[in-house]
C-alpha cells in the first residue's frame, strides 16, 4: 500500500534503522522510543493489525515473535526480559494500521503501565 508508512519502510522508500529481517518480517527502531530498546517488528505484507494478520496467516505471527526474540538476544535484553505489545485498534492505542509488535526493553518495565 503506497500510503502506508510501514509498507514504505519495508520497500526501502522511507529510512529506518533496520535491526533484523526474516523472509516475511522486518524489525526496525521506533522513531519515538519509549524504552532504551524499542523496536517494531512488522510483516512485509500489509495487514491492518495483528489479529487480522494472524487470522490470514497464522505462521506469520510465529515469525514475528521469533524475530522479536532474535532482536532481544542481539540487543542484550533477553535477560532479564522484555515486553512485546500489539496495540490493536484506536481504543488499544494503535496509530499505524499496518500490523506490528513493539519490542521494549533495556530498563525495568512496570506493570501495568
Ligand atoms: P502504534 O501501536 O500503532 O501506536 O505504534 C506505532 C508506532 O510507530 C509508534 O510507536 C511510532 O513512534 C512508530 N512510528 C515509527 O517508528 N515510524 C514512523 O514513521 C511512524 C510511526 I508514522
Amino acid at each position: 500500500m503506497s500510503d502506508c508508512v510501514f509498507c514504505r519502510i519495508v520497500a526501502g522508500e522511507l529510512p529506518a534503522r533496520v535491526r533484523a529481517s526474516s523472509p516475511d518480517a522486518l524489525a526496525f527502531d521506533d522513531i519515538a522510543p519509549q524504552a532504551p530498546v524499542h523496536v517494531l517488528i512488522v510483516p512485509k505484507a500489509h495487514h491492518r493489525d495483528v489479529p487480522g494478520m494472524t487470522a490470514a496467516d497464522p505462521g506469520l505471527a510465529a515469525e514475528l515473535i521469533g524475530l522479536a526474540a532474535e532482536v532481544a538476544a542481539a540487543t542484550g535484553i533477553a535477560e532479564p526480559g522484555y515486553r512485546l505489545i500489539a496495540n490493536t485498534g484506536p481504543g488499544g492505542g494503535q496509530t499505524v494500521f499496518h500490523a506490528h509488535l513493539h519490542l521494549l526493553g533495556g530498563t525495568r518495565l512496570n506493570w501495568p503501565g
